[in-house]
């Protein structure tokens, strides 16, 4: 016998436990682009401005840091938004016969 067995009332309650909210942010992506021997520095900027919407210094900004470190920051989005900038700007970048990669990270 334990106190839920010892339904002297006989109205057979049922202990309800509330559960926690379930209020998990969504994870945010990063999209990057990566440097490349052959891309030209002008497309890279393009690039950004137009799909990233740099302001043509920030843009400069973030090539010159491609280039020298490697990778740079267009932008934080949701996982739909970021994995339709990689594609539509991979897409862009093969249509011109650039090597440019972009590409997502979990933030
Ligand atoms: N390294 C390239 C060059 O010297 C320029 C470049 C910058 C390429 C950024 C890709 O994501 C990149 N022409």
């Amino acid at each position: 016998m334990n106190e839920f067995d010892d339904d002297r009332d006989g109205d057979d309650d049922v202990a309800i436990k509330e559960a926690p909210p379930q209020l998990k942010k969504p994870p945010l992506y990063k999209v990057i682009l990566l440097n490349d021997d052959f891309t030209p520095m002008d497309f890279v900027i393009e690039i950004l401005m137009d799909f990233f919407a740099k302001s043509e210094q920030d843009a400069t900004d973030i090539m010159m840091c491609i280039h020298n470190e490697g990778t740079g920051l267009c932008g934080v989005y949701s996982r739909d938004v970021a994995e339709t900038k990689v594609e539509v700007v991979n897409n862009y970048s093969r249509e011109h016969q650039h090597p440019l990669m972009c590409a997502m990270e979990e933030s």
